[in-house]
């Protein structure tokens, strides 16, 4: 299938649909749970979904709300229940809850973290109700009690930056040097801190040379992330590397690392990795502050408007669609700042 730009590749093994598709981007506006009835008389034909959103934690988190309230309009045939749970499970589990009561068509929701959700999932299925799975992932026994996710890969993108320090440190001639490490972590136990962590740490352990200094959360806050950041400076006196799960983080320990009296970039102090790709750290790469940063994008309201079409149709989907992601640097940046829309 191929429309709207983007395109449909994927091998039945490996149950995962490749997509590159282009978004815009729009108005913020929100209807908290239980603030509409979604089944009066006007709203009858749309269809509609209750949306449950970690929160707005991050330019990455406003930007994907954006895109999912700009794709599930009135206009586009949608009724859409927009619910922001401020980075709390039991918010979450309560807005599903609200949304199998008011007899949704479809539920949507952003995991927190992977682990329990079993019990709330096995409701939506007694309720007839779809889920699916956007950005995060969930850890559940029964794969079943979700109809399908879209995402990233987030062990891929952990790779992809430890492939690029790999090849970095050869350039320099470097591979050698005993390299010091910092990893800034994002939400504990959810899917991007899991899998930008392991994906990582599958290229850092082949070097006995790349020591792991220190990994802490700062939970892909630019606050956290500073006040973290500013703690293991205190601590640890020899840092080349840190590597930022997410680009508020790296923004607050950037503040940090200046405040030190240290600098950042490749002819700094430290080396800075980082993840996300929105435009204002994509400037810091242009200038050199942030070594590379590993795109996970997060439009996925169009993506996520044509897999309910699907299902409104009767169509099968896949289990899992993933979307392509790009690694910016210095080298190549400046390539794609005029068409960055977040
Ligand atoms: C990644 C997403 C992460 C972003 C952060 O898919 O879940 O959450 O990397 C955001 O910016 O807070």
């Amino acid at each position: 299938m191929s429309k709207n730009g983007w395109y449909r590749l994927g091998t039945a093994a490996l149950l995962v649909s490749l997509l590159v598709f282009t978004c815009g981007c729009g108005i913020f506006s929100s209807v908290a749970v239980g603030e509409a009835d979604a089944h009066e008389e006007e709203n009858a034909n749309l269809v509609v979904v209750g949306f449950s959103q970690i929160g707005s934690e991050s330019v990455w988190r406003t930007t994907n709300t954006v895109s999912v309230q700009e794709a599930l309009t009135k206009e586009n045939g949608y009724f859409l229940i927009f619910n922001n749970a401020r980075q709390k499970q039991e918010n979450q589990i309560k807005a599903l809850r609200s949304f199998i009561s008011q007899r949704v068509d479809y539920i949507v929701f952003s995991p927190v973290t992977e682990n329990g959700w079993d019990t709330v999932l096995e409701e939506a299925r007694e309720a007839g109700i779809p889920v699916i799975l956007l950005d995060r992932m969930v850890n559940v026994e029964d794969a079943s009690l979700y109809t399908t996710w879209i995402g990233s890969d987030m062990e891929e993108e952990g790779r992809k930056a430890g492939r690029w320090l790999e090849q970095y440190l050869k350039i320099a001639n470097r591979q050698k040097e005993d390299i010091n490490i910092i990893m800034l972590q994002g939400t504990l136990g959810s899917s991007p801190q899991r899998g930008r962590s392991s994906g990582f740490m599958e290229i850092a352990n082949k070097y006995i040379n790349w020591h792991i200094l220190d990994q802490r959360s700062g939970d892909f806050t630019i606050a956290k992330g500073k006040e973290v950041m500013e703690q293991i400076l205190e601590r640890y006196e020899d840092i080349d590397v840190v590597v930022s799960q997410n680009d508020d983080m790296t923004f607050g320990a950037i503040e940090a690392i200046e405040e030190s009296g240290r600098s950042v970039g490749r002819d700094g102090d430290i080396l800075l990795l980082s993840f996300d790709a929105v435009r204002d750290a994509l400037r810091l790469v242009e200038e050199g502050k942030i070594a590379v940063d590993v795109e996970c994008n997060p439009e996925q309201g169009k993506y996520l408007a044509e897999v309910i079409g699907m299902l409104e149709r009767g169509e099968k989907v896949e289990k899992a669609y993933v979307v392509e992601e790009r690694v910016f640097t210095k080298e190549n940046v400046s390539g794609y700042m005029n068409s960055r829309t977040y």
